[in-house]
């Protein structure tokens, strides 16, 4: 088994199952929450709307049956890594014990196919997707899961170990607990403040038993001794509305308290910020939090972190009077009432799907998390942009998405450069997928796929050969120079053979 070779900084790009994958009841597979939810919320807005679209998973971009082909189109990209979120139910479709053989297998001829191609796969061993065996039983309100995922755990680190050197347990808890169990809008739909806390101190604990077995692994020479596992978390940098105002200034500190100590302490540094324990009380959360609890986070912390970054926010304090500020769309309220996440219309860029573009809160955050967290090596594993690409086009011209890139990869360098232990970044993402907020009308992909066509046929984007480009030079040339770029996508055309398609 040829390794890939560590290297300084690592180019990636970074997708996942139930978004990408499809055979969603092919090779052994059976439900999880995201098939139920999407079989029973099927709904598509007007074309072009950017409304939500809740559309069938089952066949996606097919990645179950395309992965080679992927392979081969990623290493034409030059691809270094390929963030890879993980599918508990493919591997375990029954319950916590019967491991299935041909789910198995696949993640084995998946990440076989990725290294043989020169490029290190880094799973995220959970991104949301409970399977629907575990849910009936309470999925992570119910402490048994920790069991079920212990076993989870031990049998990825045993059969694909081997494959690479860097590991994420989580992928953004807060987005998974505070839209699923604070809200109704992902599944599996709770909206009780009970049973997020129980979620989120259990999928807390996941990540300190999947340390665990790590470390065994390793002993057991399953994994190098050198392998790094990580957390990975969405935070929004805060900006102050108006940086004079010394309460919205605190708001962005209680801003910053709730969405990123809250969401790394418990498993960068083992411990809860003391806020946690005083909302449980203040409201009567039938949730008590054991001490043999938190010295499992304390002896099992975690050594990576990985940060999705898409874009920073504007914060005010809660009462503040915003009738005098134009806003591009609603202003957002957490469950605690001591801040405002809000959308100011003037000087702010936004996507077509309302989300803000402004990289500059990228070197910022990434010199607070590194300073809060010892400067753990860190990784940025989602960065992207979502957007309507004109994909009946020969070419596929998507500059938008080449400027988003090109500012936060500067963005990601220049935090390096000073001092910031970034060991990789990682774009979301490699090829257009099922969007949880857009559906298949969302497109993030360097590649195009074609949701209309049964072999969901790929094709390169203009995003794709300039990425191609600046993996080439290793960062160093993230030039924009788009007749140069259309040349080199018109020859990638040409060469776009039946292996790519
Ligand atoms: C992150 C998720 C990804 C991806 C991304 C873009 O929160 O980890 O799975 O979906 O958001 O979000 P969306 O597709 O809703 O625009």
């Amino acid at each position: 088994m040829k390794k890939i070779k560590n290297r300084e900084f690592i180019f990636s790009c970074s997708t996942n199952a139930f978004q990408i994958e499809g055979g969603r009841n092919l090779g052994g597979r059976t439900d999880s929450i995201w098939d139920e939810f999407t079989k029973r919320n099927f709904k598509i807005p007007p074309v072009g709307s950017a409304e939500r679209e809740i559309n069938s998973i089952e066949i996606a971009a097919d990645f179950f049956h395309k992965y080679k082909t992927d392979a081969n189109i990623m290493k034409n990209l030059g691809l270094n890594g390929f963030i890879y979120n993980m599918d508990w139910t493919r591997i375990f479709p029954k319950n916590s014990t019967y491991i299935n053989p041909e789910g198995l297998k696949w993640h084995i001829d998946m990440f076989e196919t990725m290294v043989n191609n020169g490029i290190k796969p880094i799973p995220i061993i959970f991104h949301w997707d409970t399977p629907m065996w575990a849910e009936i039983q309470g999925g992570w309100e119910n402490p048994s899961i920790l069991d079920w995922f212990r076993n989870y755990c031990k049998v990825i680190f045993k059969y694909l170990g081997r494959y690479t050197d860097m590991w994420f347990v989580n992928d953004e808890n807060s987005t998974f607990t505070l839209s699923a169990y604070l809200s109704d809008y992902m599944p599996p739909a709770k909206n009780n403040p009970t049973a997020f806390a129980k979620a989120i101190h259990h999928l807390n604990l996941s990540a300190a038993i999947a340390k665990q077995e790590f470390d065994i692994a390793k002993k057991e020479g399953y994994l190098d001794k050198d392998a790094l596992l990580g957390i990975d978390h969405d935070w929004s940098p805060a900006i102050p509305l108006d940086p004079k105002d010394v309460n919205d200034l605190k708001a962005v500190e209680d801003y910053n308290e709730w969405f990123l100590d809250f969401w790394l302490d418990p498993n960068l540094k083992g411990t809860y910020p003391e806020f946690f324990y005083k909302w449980i009380e203040e409201n009567n959360i039938d949730f008590k939090i054991k001490e043999s609890d938190m010295d499992l986070l304390k002896n099992n912390t975690l050594d990576f972190v990985g940060w999705n970054y898409y874009r920073p926010c504007f914060v005010s304090s809660f009462d503040k009077d915003l009738s005098n500020i134009k806003l591009k769309k609603k202003t957002e309220t957490f469950f605690v009432k001591k801040f405002k996440v809000l959308f100011p219309e003037n000087g702010v860029r936004y996507t077509d799907w309302n989300w803000i573009i402004d990289p500059s809160m990228l070197e910022p955050g990434a010199k607070i998390i590194s300073k809060k967290y010892d400067n753990k090596p860190m990784m940025i594993v989602e960065n992207g942009l979502g957007d309507f690409d004109n994909k009946s086009e020969d070419m596929i011209i998507d500059e938008k998405r080449i400027e988003f890139l090109k500012e936060h990869i500067e963005a990601v360098l220049k935090a390096k450069e000073n001092g910031v232990n970034f060991i990789g970044y990682s774009m979301w993402t490699y090829c257009d997928i099922f969007s949880p907020s857009g559906g298949y009308r969302k497109d993030y992909g360097l590649v195009s796929v074609d949701f209309n066509s049964p072999i969901r046929e790929r094709k390169p984007k203009l995003s794709y050969v300039w990425y191609k480009k600046v993996i080439a030079s290793n960062g160093k040339d993230l030039s924009i120079n788009i007749d140069e770029l259309k040349k080199q996508l018109e020859e990638e055309l040409i060469q776009w053979d039946l292996f790519k398609k």
